[in-house]
């Protein structure tokens, strides 16, 4: 005759309440079939036999309050079916509750051996003991030494499931880089970094976005309250994400665009005949989209999930427009296939649409880099936010005459100050300033360009 008897359930948990008993006498049980339906404080749980034959004594009724170590049923090992040897009864794992309190969760001492399968508790009748978190929902964890149950079961070593329970790492989610997708201790400790990176940024976003209540201000003055804006809300979100994630460097520079103003004015007119006026907007555009055939980690999108960068071999360049409902960033799509002219009108057409509110879904997407271009307003410089996923912006502030010491002595130059902000997980500080000074020489020597670009 053997006894079975409630098994640890797990650290501090002393007793639990019978949900559900899964035997009655007569019938034959199988070592790891579930006999028992627990609730204890942290989690419900189902609990695997340890030994097998034909049960021959019930001790428990539902409800009942039983404590670790309490007498639940006998079986009669003789009886049909019985299989399970006595030594096994030491081998059996003690129920695991993972969801509950991952950190805290016992771990059932195993040898590296049998790689088992995890189990989905939803998709099986699990012999291995399963945990129900009432919160998050049916939770399954893997138990070293169970037969393979499921299908398409995240593959990895009962040391790097143990690992990933411990770490509180649902080990389906980790991608595998090792033979054949197998999952390695090194893939879910890079996962539990990422999922931790995450919810900081989460949180930082949360942190902003749920602000402490404001005070009262009508106790000072006058106020009036209105609602954001759809744009406004976007913004607000779109730059607080991008400000959390990405670790940004701002580069200052000044090119002398005398003579590119002297051409600029004395092309205005052929411009004109085209339907466009010149700007220097215009001309970043072609200037920024052939640097970033030079530079292509500029034309570039970091994705930490999978520790890749994408670079991309199309040249599409977002200008942010100011609205009066807000700031839109139209793209032109292919910039480096297009001229000047054709850049102008393009700038033109989008900005038109973008401040009648025309601009199409279509139009605001694909962008690979943006210019920002206070000048016409003023500002001698800014620190531009990088227009995430994107990695680098430029931000272009007033144009104006400053004293420039040339060959020994001050010349009046116009100066054009530009400030490139950039993602400084992919681009150094020395390609930061090799890639605005190429801007800038191809402002001052458009020949650049034409032999360069
Ligand atoms: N320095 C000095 N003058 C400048 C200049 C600069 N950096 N940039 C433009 N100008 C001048 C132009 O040469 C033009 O002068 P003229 O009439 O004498 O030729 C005048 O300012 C107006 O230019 P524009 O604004 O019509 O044309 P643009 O192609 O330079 O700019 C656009 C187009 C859409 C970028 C601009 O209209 C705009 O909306 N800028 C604001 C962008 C913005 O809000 N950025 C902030 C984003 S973050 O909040």
């Amino acid at each position: 005759m053997k006894q079975f008897v409630i098994p640890e359930l797990g650290e501090n948990i002393q007793s639990a309440t019978i949900v559900k008993v899964l035997i009655k006498p007569g019938d034959i049980v199988q070592q790891d079939q579930s006999v028992l339906e627990l609730e204890t404080d942290k989690a419900t749980i189902e609990v695997p036999s340890d030994v097998s034959g034909k049960v021959v004594e019930v001790k428990v009724n539902e409800g009942d309050q039983v404590e670790i170590g309490q007498l639940v049923f006998t079986v009669d090992a003789d009886g049909a079916a019985a299989t399970a040897p006595e030594e096994k009864k030491e081998a059996q794992p003690a129920p695991v509750v993972e969801a509950a309190a991952p950190a805290e969760t016992p771990v059932p001492a195993t040898s590296e051996a049998p790689a088992p399968a995890p189990v989905i508790e939803e998709q099986v009748a699990a012999p291995a003991p399963v945990v129900n978190t009432p919160v998050a929902g049916p939770k399954v964890i893997a138990v070293e030494n169970q037969p393979p149950i499921l299908q398409n079961a995240a593959p990895a070593a009962p040391s790097v499931r143990r690992l990933a329970r411990e770490i509180g790492v649902d080990v389906n989610q980790v991608k595998g880089t090792g033979p054949g997708g197998r999952i390695l201790l090194d893939d879910v400790k890079l996962h539990s970094k990422l999922m931790h990176q995450q919810r900081n940024e989460a949180q930082h976003i949360r942190a902003e976005q749920h602000q402490q209540p404001l005070p009262d201000f009508s106790k000072y003055g006058d106020v009036e309250t209105i609602a954001m804006s759809n744009i406004r809300q976007k913004t607000a979100e779109h730059l607080s994400h991008a400000w959390h994630t990405i670790p940004h460097v701002t580069q200052f520079d000044k090119a002398d665009i005398t003579q590119l103003e002297e051409f600029r004015k004395s092309y205005a007119k052929t411009a004109e005949k085209f339907g466009v006026k010149l700007t220097v907007t215009a001309i970043l555009v072609k200037i920024i989209s052939s640097a970033m055939k030079t530079f292509p980690q500029f034309n570039a999108s970091v994705d930490m999930q999978n520790k890749t960068i994408v670079y991309k071999k199309y040249f599409n360049i977002g200008i942010a427009v100011d609205t009066e409902f807000g700031l839109i960033v139209p793209v032109i799509k292919n910039a480096d296939r297009m001229n000047i002219i054709e850049i102008s009108k393009e700038i033109n057409a989008l900005a038109e649409k973008a401040r009648n509110k025309k601009v199409g879904v279509a139009d605001l997407q694909g962008g690979c880099f943006t210019i920002t271009n206070l000048g016409g307003i003023g500002g001698t410089s800014f620190t531009p936010i990088v227009n995430s996923p994107e990695v680098a912006i430029l931000g272009v502030s007033k144009g104006s005459i400053e004293p420039v010491y040339i060959n020994g002595k001050f010349e009046p130059r116009l100066m054009l100050p530009l400030s490139l902000s950039y993602d400084h997980r992919i681009i150094d500080g020395a390609d930061g300033i090799r890639f605005l000074r190429w801007v800038i020489e191809a402002l001052e020597n458009p020949m650049k360009l034409i032999i360069e670009g």
